[in-house]
């Protein structure tokens, strides 16, 4: 087996993600090559020295320019905020590493361009982790469009729900709450959230061609937390959008973090001409599905529970009826990334489909501003 030397910048909730996905991946696949934890990089030495300890890195650095200098690092994974990503990835596709990077793939479009142009410039293998794509129920649901059960696609419907930012008492920027400062995340709900409900469209639907939006900031101002003054919000708390895809489906896309009780409810549902089916991410071990064609008497939504081994991914598991998690997203990522590596055919989303969805948020953001419809950049 290839050792792959993996250099990780970033030790919050992602880095933690990730770390557990390449520990995990080599018992659960059968792979040709293996992740080895060689560096985390984080510039406060006793939490990145704390985690290497926790998680089984070998070595910690300090300055990410550092971890992209050293010999034995073929892999640099970012986990860092979104306005670092850019600055990140280039450099470490100049040294021609490979680069695994966090979403949304930069703060804008135009960034990601360059992020695009650098590593196919250096010809270096790169993902970005929009891991609900490798949900079993969601790839299931790609296999059975693929194969035309749902036959023409007329809708598209999906949301991203959570109220965890509904007091103004809660400050915004610094550590776990840069997501909130404008300058750190890029966008609010549109790029952390809606950004992945726009993956899995696209990736299930095709191309999205125009969208008309409206986004709000519900709370205006809120303390910094590097700063210490209260500073006015930036980013968009709630956005709204309709979108029209190239196929001529409809769609209507709903993000806020503002809805109470909804922790994380992202959920899909597609509407073809012969069947519809529906996703949840809190149930989502589970995929619903309604066939018109089923015999009139018994048709009726089906509930399917997928954790059978001719389901994707899930021969690699338990035992039929065991279901697996949201942690499971990442080792299918990590898994995929190796067997691509060792096959020759890369797998996805790369930088450039990260770039398609950077032209969507960006389009829908335009859209909010100008009360317009805006066309959608595709990726060439
Ligand atoms: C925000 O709360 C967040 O953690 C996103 O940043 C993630 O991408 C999403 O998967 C869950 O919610």
């Amino acid at each position: 087996m290839k050792k792959l030397n993996i250099g990780i910048i970033g030790y919050g909730f992602m880095g933690r993600a990730h770390s557990n996905a390449y520990r995990k991946v080599n018992h659960f696949f059968d792979l040709k090559y293996q992740p080895i934890l060689k560096a985390v990089c984080a510039r406060n030495a006793d939490n990145a020295k704390a985690f290497a300890e926790k998680w089984g890195y070998a070595s910690v650095e300090t300055d990410w320019r550092k971890l992209i200098e050293r010999d034995d690092v073929d892999l640099i994974d970012i986990c860092t905020p979104n306005n670092t990503h850019a600055e990140i990835a280039i450099a470490a596709a100049r040294a021609g590493k490979m680069i695994l990077c966090e979403k949304p793939l930069a703060l804008n479009a135009e960034e990601a361009e360059k992020m695009v142009a650098a590593v196919e410039k250096a010809k270096v293998a790169n993902m970005v982790w929009y891991n609900y794509r490798r949900c079993p129920a969601v790839v299931l649901a790609k296999q059975l469009i693929d194969e035309g059960k749902l036959g023409r696609i007329f809708h598209y419907r999906a949301k991203f729900l959570q109220d965890w930012t509904i007091s103004p008492d809660l400050p915004q920027g610094g550590a776990a709450l840069w997501r909130l400062d404008v300058k750190a995340a890029g966008s609010g709900v549109t790029g952390d959230l809606l950004a992945h409900c726009i993956d899995t469209a696209m990736w299930l639907n095709g191309s999205i061609d125009s969208v008309s939006a409206m986004t709000e900031t519900f709370i205006k101002e809120r303390k910094h937390q590097l700063t210490g003054k209260v500073e006015k919000v930036g980013i968009d708390d709630a956005c709204a959008f309709l979108a029209r895809f190239s196929n001529g489906s409809l769609a209507t896309f709903e993000s806020t973090r503002y809805a109470r009780g909804h922790k994380a409810l992202y959920t899909f549902e597609i509407n073809g001409e012969h069947a519809s089916i529906f996703w949840d991410l809190h149930d989502l071990h589970r995929l619903q599905y309604f066939d018109h064609r089923d015999e009139g008497r018994v048709r009726g939504w089906r509930n399917i529970h997928v954790s059978d081994g001719d389901q994707p991914y899930m021969k690699n598991w338990w035992v039929p009826g065991l279901q697996i998690g949201y942690e499971h997203s990442f080792v299918h990522q990590v898994a995929d990334f190796l067997a691509g590596l060792a096959d020759g055919k890369p797998a996805r989303p790369d930088f450039k489909d990260g770039l398609a969805t950077d032209y969507a948020t960006d389009a829908v953001l335009k859209s909010a501003r100008t009360g317009q419809w805006e066309k959608v950049k595709k990726a060439k």
